[in-house]
Formats: C-alpha cells, sequence, structure tokens
C-alpha cells in the first residue's frame, strides 16, 4: 500500500508543478485573470481533497531511489517550444497525474475521492481548451484593415490606423515599402499602431519585414509568394501569426500544408494598389477555399462597397479593402458604410 502513496505524491507534485507553470504563464507572460482564478482553484482543490493522505505521502517518499528519475537531455536545450506547445504539455502532464491518483485511489478503496478527482480531471479538460483559445489567435471575421500612405491623399500611416480603429476595425496590416521609407521610420510606424491596436483590443500584422513584426510586438506577418517561408519564419518566432498571399488553389493548399495560420486570396477583381499584381483572380478559387480551405482566409484586390456583396455570397467572411477606405474623404463614415453592408448580408443570410 505503501507504493500507492508513493505514486499518489509523486502525481500530486506533477499536478501542482503543471499548474504552477501555467499559473505563471498566464500571470505574467500572457495576462488573464479568469483563467488564473480557476487554476488557483484547481490548484486548492487538488491540494484539499490529498490532504488526508499527507502524512502517508511524505513517509512513502524516495526521490533519491527513483528509477524512473532522468534529468532532461542537453539535446533539448537549443529547441524553443512555442506557447501552443508549452501549454499543451502542462496540461497533459496535470491531466496524466490526476488520471494516475484516480487509478490509484481505487486501490485504496477510496472511491469517492477518486470520482472527485476524476470531476477535476474533466474541469482541467475544459479549461485546456479555454486556455489555448486564448492563445490561439484567428484573424477576425469583417473588415482587414490594411495602411497605403501613398494612396490616403496626403493623410500620414498613422492617422489613417487611428480613424480605422476608431470605426471599430479590430485588424490592422501594416503595409510601407522599403523604397518609400527607412526602416527605422516603419518600425517607429509600427511601434505607434500596435499600441493603439493594442489599446484597442484589435490585431496588428506587419507585410514583409519580419525584423520589424518582431521588434514592434505584432501578433502577426503578412508575406507573399517570394518573401521568407512558413518555415524560415517559424525558425525566427514560433509565435507569431503566418499569412501568406495566394492566386491559385494550389498555392493555397500548400501554404496549408506549411503551416500557415491564414491565407489571403486575390487580386479579387482588379487593382492599381499593388505594382506586381496579378490578372484578377475572380470569385471562384473563393468558392472553393470557403468549401475546402480548413484555416482563416482573407479576399483582398480591388474590393469596394459596389463589389463587396459578391465577394461575401462566396462565403467569405473576411475581406481586406486598400483604397475604397484610404481614399475615401470621410474613412470612419466609409467603414460604417462598409459594415452597413456587411450587417445587412449576415442578416438576410442567417
Ligand atoms: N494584394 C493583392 S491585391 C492587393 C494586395 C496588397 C491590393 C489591394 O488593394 P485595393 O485598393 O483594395 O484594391
Ligand atoms: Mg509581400
Amino acid at each position: 500500500m505503501n507504493n500507492v502513496y508513493r505514486i499518489i505524491d509523486a502525481n500530486s507534485n506533477r499536478i501542482s508543478e503543471g499548474l504552477r507553470t501555467l499559473e505563471d504563464f498566464f500571470r505574467f507572460a500572457s495576462p488573464d485573470k479568469q483563467i488564473n482564478e480557476k487554476l488557483r482553484d484547481l490548484r486548492h482543490h487538488v491540494r484539499g481533497a490529498l490532504k488526508e493522505f499527507d502524512s502517508m505521502m511524505i513517509s512513502s517518499r524516495d526521490s533519491l531511489n527513483d528509477n524512473g528519475l532522468v534529468l532532461s537531455q542537453l539535446s533539448d536545450i537549443d529547441r524553443r517550444s512555442s506557447r501552443k506547445e508549452f501549454i499543451t504539455a502542462n496540461f497533459k502532464r496535470i491531466e496524466e497525474a490526476l488520471r494516475s491518483i484516480e487509478e490509484n485511489l481505487k486501490l485504496t478503496g477510496k472511491n469517492e475521492k477518486s470520482k472527485f478527482i476524476e470531476s477535476l480531471r474533466f474541469s482541467v479538460y475544459e479549461l485546456e481548451k479555454q486556455a489555448l483559445s486564448k492563445i490561439i489567435k484567428r484573424i477576425p471575421a469583417g473588415i482587414y484593415g490594411i495602411t497605403a500612405e501613398e494612396f490616403s491623399k496626403g493623410r500620414s500611416n498613422l492617422f489613417v490606423a487611428k480613424e480605422m480603429i476608431s470605426a471599430g476595425i479590430n485588424i490592422i496590416q501594416y503595409r510601407e515599402k522599403e523604397e518609400r521609407k527607412s526602416r527605422n521610420t516603419m518600425l517607429q510606424e509600427c511601434r505607434e499602431i500596435r499600441k493603439m491596436t493594442r489599446d484597442a483590443g484589435a490585431m496588428f500584422i506587419v507585410n514583409d519585414y519580419l525584423d520589424i513584426a518582431l521588434l514592434s510586438e505584432a501578433d502577426g506577418i503578412h508575406c507573399g509568394q517570394t518573401d521568407l517561408s512558413v518555415s524560415e519564419i517559424r525558425q525566427l518566432s514560433s509565435d507569431l501569426m503566418i499569412g501568406i498571399s495566394t492566386e491559385t488553389q494550389d498555392q493555397g493548399k500548400k501554404a496549408v500544408l506549411d503551416g500557415a495560420d491564414y491565407i489571403g486570396i486575390g487580386p479579387i477583381f482588379k487593382t492599381g494598389t499593388k505594382k506586381d499584381a496579378a490578372d484578377p483572380v475572380g470569385l471562384n478559387y473563393l468558392k472553393y477555399a470557403a468549401q475546402n480551405i480548413n484555416i482563416p482566409f482573407v479576399a483582398i484586390g480591388g474590393i469596394k462597397a459596389h463589389n463587396l456583396e459578391q465577394v461575401l455570397m462566396t462565403g467569405t467572411s473576411s475581406i481586406a479593402i486598400i483604397t475604397d477606405i484610404t481614399e475615401a474623404d470621410d474613412i470612419k463614415a466609409k467603414i460604417s458604410s462598409l459594415n452597413e453592408i456587411i450587417r445587412k448580408y449576415n442578416k438576410t443570410t442567417e
């Protein structure tokens, strides 16, 4: 019987360690009060449930003679794990340890307590889902705003971004070219927009430049077919969201296989905004994506108030619109009228 308490002791330690690690993450790295409180409550529940075994657990503890003791390998040191892997690994540790305690309690005839531990295990599964959804970012539905100072009637990227945010747009991409601005100026602008988007709870994506995306603490980077690949970007950051522009179904399928977080599809219609834009791809690829692509996608290129509904009809929920917004005299009014079209369309299809 002594061995059972040794098992319960080892697993109780695993649970506390896993929970503490997650509590620290949701307290300092990615603060979330609600999740943090649930983790803390869980730790207290486990602690309370096992309290009656405290003295047996301590007297059976014999860490030095643990034949399963293997210190982590030196080769693990170089590998940087993603936030998702980190969260998942710690939840798994807790779930497995709870399961082990649950089974071993049955050996001691403590069936009621075993049932209670089982109920805690189920609440951990639920909490894991909630915790992951906090850190797995998805582009939001609605208008995907993009800066374009060249087409903003003399107004700055910062001004346009501010207008977009105050009109309720919840994702903004900074799109600027090296030929027009120094890297340093772009970085300063991105830092400003990052601050504004963060304050508003909006997502921030940087087009093309990985260094600027990282230094400005953007949520993601958007790249074209000839830019850095998904795996190259992942080597430098395991947490940035990665969007890839695609013009064909094959490019879309490849981006999904490569592990992109979302894809851009376009140009849907003719556009003068992107210098090297390909011929319009039309709506068929969007229809295909709505049925077959299992990651979020955003339609782009020549989309304006007058053709927006055609895009929505394909089942597309994220729409990138540049000049129809940046060239509008009243940017906020333009965004509300575009949102009105989206809202009306969603209402009629409900
Ligand atoms: N990628 C494909 S088309 C395009 C980009 C960046 C430009 C879209 O701009 P607009 O003004 O909405 O046509
Ligand atoms: Mg590009």
